[in-house]
């Protein structure tokens, strides 16, 4: 399980009024100090506010990948924006994201397909985000099946169930847990998973704790990646032996010092 680190996000102000003045300072920062924290990828959204996505987020990804080797996650539901992000990046992306809607489907695949990008797909449609898990496992089925479709190896897809407040949604937590567990079901290999962890503890008291403990519940629910908080170093500490227990890294007797700064 790695991070992908959130905080290259216009929701964020620094990071809203970086781009408005074009001012690098922020952007880079963050970048330097995700990856120094062990991000496996950085997540780059130009937030709600922006005019003009396109040429916000050839700005974010240059000045990023000025200030960091790591991989890009780029983050927006305007196509033409991950487009122009894609057309610099120096390094396979992963594109974030694609519900299940035939005619953004189509484009984000074949989007995918040129530039050997990986996707995020969510188990939403048209009509939402759906409460059970059967109907979201039907749409990660459809997803898996546009991979076959466009010759796209399915461990390219992240499969992300879509996390709510539980302050908001309390029974929803069960739910997506569920979920991660049928999609390593659905083929062999299986298609890989994702969460935006933060969401889970918007607008709740001790958000941290709350992101720590869940993603431990998910990885052992088969969660590949999260995007998340890689500056948290208690989220790190959770997830070094959480790697140990599930079996995924060789136990030795420092492993939190030598595997929660690897970055997967
Ligand atoms: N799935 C996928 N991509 C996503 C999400 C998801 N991208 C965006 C988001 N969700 C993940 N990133 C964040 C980033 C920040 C926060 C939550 C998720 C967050 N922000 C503070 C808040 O809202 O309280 C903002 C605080 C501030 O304004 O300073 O929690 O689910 N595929």
């Amino acid at each position: 399980m790695f991070i992908i680190g959130e905080r290259i996000n216009g929701m964020f102000h620094d990071i809203a009024r970086a781009i408005r003045r074009k001012d690098p300072g922020p952007v880079q920062e963050w970048a330097r100090r995700q990856e120094a924290m062990g991000a496996a990828y950085l997540d780059l959204n130009v937030g709600p506010a922006v005019a003009d996505r396109v040429p916000a987020m050839r700005w974010l990804v240059a000045v990023t990948q000025d200030a960091s080797k790591l991989p890009l996650c780029l983050d927006s539901t305007d196509y033409d924006a991950i487009e122009a992000g894609l057309e610099i990046c120096t390094k396979p992306a992963m594109i974030n994201s694609v519900p299940v809607v035939q005619e953004k489907m189509d484009r984000i695949f074949a989007m995918a397909a040129s530039y050997s990008a990986e996707i995020i797909g969510l188990t939403m449609n048209e009509t939402g985000v759906p409460r059970d898990v059967e109907s979201r496992i039907a749409l990660a089925v459809e997803l898996v099946m546009h991979c076959d479709a466009h010759a796209i190896p399915i461990d390219k897809l992240y499969i992300d169930p879509l996390v709510l407040p539980v302050n908001i949604s309390q029974d929803q937590g069960p739910a997506v847990l569920e979920t991660l567990r049928q999609i390593k079901l659905l083929s062999d290999p299986p298609p890989k998973t994702t969460l935006g962890l933060s969401n889970i503890s918007q607008g709740t008291k001790s958000r941290e704790l709350i992101n720590r403990v869940f993603v431990v519940m998910a990885m052992a629910c088969g969660l590949d990646a999260a995007i998340g908080d890689a500056c948290d170093e208690e989220l790190a500490k959770a997830v070094a032996p959480a790697r140990i227990l599930l079996n995924k890294d060789i136990y030795c007797d420092s492993y939190v010092k030598i595997f929660s700064n690897q970055g997967r």
